[in-house]
């Protein structure tokens, strides 16, 4: 039978069911209890307590030695983010599941690293010459050893010498955030290629053919405060297969996103749109854009739907502002290259995503008339605010053509950002439709001014007290503006 996603998944709880692993479910990819994250970034992220050695004994995951799950994922802010990349490369989302098997104090490394392999080469039969696997090399100036156990666990499996690989802090020593649990870790690469070429050297560079598909953490510091390692009170295995990834392998896809994963969804995209079908092309290939506008879309809307049902409404603060970041960075896509109508864009998708990934996550159906309402809501503001911009530019683009200069001042180009809350990279587009010129240096200047100017208002904020109602309330609908772009809070 084909490795459909579903059974993919499947397949992996019951490899780990049978070495006496318990089935957990996801956490919430908003971290109710963990105030140094802004989402879930990891399958770990619910077990720190345990690895930390701080959790309750009542909890019930203090009973667990050894656990398996799938894990709702966000990398689009704080240490671990993604988004930038999203629709422009075929292995990247800003939401995606997070495979994992786990050991609390129970068995390390050699187990850890012997039931990736079976599970990888036996059970769902990828071939061995297409595998890379990594391990830490160690570094002097923490006082870190070379991770060889690792090395030759890895030869006694039978991986020839020359695919196993040893790797920086940065590629083999993973660590949560700032603080936290972390500890060397050693991954597995996967060549999409093959065809028995050496890819060796295209392993951790970059390269959408050969691709990292799992991660195996062998669990034992505390990364501090002032940045000193802490050895943790036992050590535990924590590993991470990106889904998407082994879905698009076993599927035999260049891409995570020529998978059963995202085809309902762009069915849906299509069937709503009128566009032409998802052909999977990137950069210059994808000659109209809008493949990658397919991409960001279905990319977007999973994010925006287990974000909202998890309790991450969009606001101008922290998670809230990423969650609207990433809706009105979806809707200028789906205007731009979908011609879509806004005010239920988003909502019009989500019934195909419910109805893909509701058994695995049943708080997307429980929640899917709040996502909706909420992102309605979302994108009609949204909308206002993309029309009252476009009145502005056009005045001031009739300004421009009628006094001859045929440019834009930086003053409002600023203005259309800061007091109408219009994208400046829109209006570059539009002032380029126009033949209109811009000037970088005046738009500097005018930003320049404005935060000087935003400063003294901060710094005079006690009089607010002496306003009228009417001033109050034109001073709270500037204060709502979103931040600028290019400063997100995070
Ligand atoms: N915590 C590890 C990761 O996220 C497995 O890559």
């Amino acid at each position: 039978p084909e490795w459909t996603g579903l059974r993919v998944r499947n397949t992996f709880f019951e490899f780990f069911r049978d070495k006496g692993h318990t089935v957990v479910p996801s956490s919430s990819v908003v971290p109710h209890n963990d105030p140094t994250l802004l989402f879930t970034n990891a399958g770990m992220n619910q077990f720190k307590p345990i690895f930390l050695g701080t959790i309750a004994s009542t909890d019930d995951l203090a009973k667990l030695k050894r656990a398996v799950d799938t894990q709702k994922c966000i990398r689009a802010g704080g240490k671990h983010n993604d988004l930038d990349d999203v629709g422009k490369d075929s292995y990247h989302h800003t939401f995606f599941e997070m495979l994992g098997n786990w050991s609390f104090g129970d068995y390390f490394k050699k187990e850890a690293i012997e039931w990736s392999w079976e599970l990888l080469t036996k059970v769902f039969g990828l071939d061995p010459a297409r595998l890379y696997v990594t391990y830490f090399e160690g570094n002097p100036e923490m006082n870190l050893e070379p991770d060889l156990e690792a090395k030759e666990l890895w030869k006694s499996v039978g991986v020839p010498e020359d695919h196993i690989l040893p790797g920086n802090m940065k590629d083999n020593f993973w660590e949560m955030g700032a603080t936290g649990p972390c500890g060397p870790c050693s991954e597995i690469h996967y060549d999409k290629i093959g065809g028995g070429r050496n890819a060796a050297h295209l392993v951790n560079a970059d390269d959408p053919m050969v691709v990292e598909v799992w991660n195996n953490v062998f669990m034992q510091f505390d990364r501090q405060e002032d940045k000193s390692l802490k050895t943790l009170p036992a050590k535990h295995i924590d590993t991470g297969m990106g889904y998407e990834r082994l879905v698009s392998a076993l599927q035999n896809k260049d891409s995570n996103y020529a998978t059963d994963i995202f085809t309902p969804l762009f069915d849906r995209i299509q069937e709503v749109t009128g566009a032409r079908p998802y052909t999977d092309k990137y950069g210059k290939d994808d000659v109209d854009g809008i493949d990658t506008a397919y991409r960001v879309v279905a990319d977007h809307i999973r994010l925006l739907t287990f974000a909202i049902s998890d309790g991450a409404a969009p606001n101008n603060e922290g998670r809230g502002y990423v969650v609207r970041r990433v809706l009105r960075r979806g809707v200028r896509y789906a205007r731009k290259y979908f011609n879509a109508e806004i005010g239920s864009f988003f909502s019009s998708i989500l019934p195909a995503l419910v109805e893909q990934m509701g058994e695995q996550f049943p708080e997307i159906v429980k929640h899917q008339q709040d996502v909706k309402e909420l992102l309605d809501e979302e994108e009609e503001a949204f909308s206002r605010t993309l029309d009252r911009g476009e009145k502005q530019f056009e005045k001031y683009a009739a300004e421009a053509l009628n006094n001859g200069t045929k440019k834009l001042s930086g003053a409002d180009v600023w203005r259309l950002y800061d007091t109408f809350g219009f994208p400046e990279d829109l209006t570059k587009l539009m002032a380029e439709e126009r033949g209109l010129s811009m000037d970088e240096t005046e738009i500097a200047e005018a930003r320049e001014k404005a935060r000087e100017a935003s400063k003294a208002v901060k710094e005079s904020s006690q009089t607010f007290a002496k306003l009228n109602v009417h001033q109050i309330s034109e001073l709270k609908d500037k204060l709502q503006l979103p931040p600028p772009d290019d400063e997100p809070k995070f």
